[in-house]
């Protein structure tokens, strides 16, 4: 395909309700959406970066800054085989992952729509329905938070997972346990421990959870491969893993016995789709993990969430869980047994609600053959 442009948008939602995470809280998002447009069609892709760099390195501004001065000018008339060759054709830019797969993902769509195939078939998955959990802030009480859990149990949910900093843990989870005995629970810590919390953290082997996830240093692997022996939780890695060489070596030193893979912290469909594989052929679970999207990036998760090695629920949900009103037609739905039915349309199988997204737009960035890049602020 040969990319006639690339226009970079930042969109301002506001989530119905404040998330909160062991580093900080969100309500109003900075979102990036990139909207590729390749041998005519326009395929949609989302930076899934937060506006700060609590969780990762990236932030809303450094994805704007990486696509405006390294990635986007350098795109119209290229031409690409496939998304595929997205990567190494960027390889030379550091890091940068959620930046990165907000460009590859628009491609990826774009390459689906033009092959008229649903992105999840072009990416190899078999799934017509994905198994959906739910990722939970920190609440005030365990009291209010068993209200909520049993409300996303009631909606069908099949994992509830329950954020967690220190503090505000072992009795959440204990009333949560306590409750609902039965339940697929799990906790995320978002790097909020330290190793010699190891006594603290085996407590929670009590509520035979299904994983703990993350819960220590965000780029430390050693350290939760000395923890995962002293914890009968089965340990889950997010912030660690960037890439399958990551994967590899957490997984070959105990580091972990599960992997949350969320697209853009691995850089695009691209390295997910080989992380899953390679998880896969070692007996690793993987489920696909979320960071509020709009309905594009949950879009992209959805087709993710259908290759092989995606086994467990994952965080991707209903979009009415965090917004009045998405930008994709139709919203993304969950069943009363709690799963998604994976799109049969070609590309992400999602209308882009372009006069919402205009509506909501703060500024926007264009890259074409025909133009000089050209920034608009609205
Ligand atoms: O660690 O999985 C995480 C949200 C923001 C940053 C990090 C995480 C999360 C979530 C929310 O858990 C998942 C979602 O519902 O999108
Ligand atoms: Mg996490």
């Amino acid at each position: 395909m040969q990319i006639e442009s690339i226009v970079v948008r930042e969109i301002h939602m506001r989530l119905k309700s404040p998330f909160e995470t062991s580093f900080g809280t969100v309500q109003n998002r900075r979102i990036l959406l990139v909207e590729a447009v390749a041998d005519g069609v326009s395929g949609w892709g989302e930076v899934t970066a937060s506006e700060t760099p609590g969780y990762n390195a990236e932030t809303t501004d450094t994805a704007w800054e990486i696509i405006s001065n390294f990635i986007g000018p350098l795109l119209p008339g290229k031409f690409l085989a496939s998304a595929s060759e997205f990567p190494q054709l960027f390889g030379h830019i550091r890091g940068h992952e959620m930046a990165k797969s907000g460009i590859e993902n628009a491609l990826w769509d774009a390459e689906a729509k033009l092959a008229g195939l649903p992105l999840s078939g072009l990416l190899g998955g078999g799934k017509q329905e994905i198994d959906c959990g739910v990722s939970l802030g920190i609440r005030e009480t365990p009291l209010s938070l068993v209200a909520r859990v049993e409300q996303e149990l009631r909606s069908g949910y099949r994992r509830i997972k329950l954020k967690i900093k220190p503090g505000k843990d072992y009795a959440f989870v204990k009333a949560v346990r306590s409750e609902f005995p039965k339940i697929l629970l799990s906790v995320d810590a978002n790097s909020a421990y330290r190793l010699d919390d190891a006594e603290h953290l085996a407590a929670f082997d009590d509520f035979d959870l299904l994983m703990m996830e993350q819960p220590l240093g965000w780029d430390d692997i050693y350290a939760h491969a000395k923890l995962q022996p002293l914890i009968k939780s089965p340990i889950c890695l997010d912030e660690c893993i960037h890439n399958t060489r990551h994967a590899l070596a957490a997984i070959e030193l105990n580091a972990c016995r599960i992997i949350n893979i969320k697209v853009g912290r691995v850089g695009g469909h691209t390295e997910a789709r080989l992380l899953q594989r390679t998880c896969k052929e070692r007996g690793v679970p993987v489920w696909c993990g979320g960071m509020l999207e709009s309905g594009i990036g949950r879009a992209h998760n959805i087709a993710a969430s259908t290759l092989p090695g995606f086994t467990l629920p994952g965080d991707v949900s209903a979009s009415s869980r965090y917004w009045d009103e998405d930008i994709i037609e139709p919203e993304v739905e969950v069943s009363p047994n709690g799963t998604i039915r994976v799109p049969t349309a070609p590309g992400i199988g999602f209308e882009v609600r372009l006069d919402r997204v205009e509506k909501l737009t703060a500024r926007s960035q264009t890259f074409s053959t025909k133009n000089q890049a050209s920034v608009l602020t609205a």
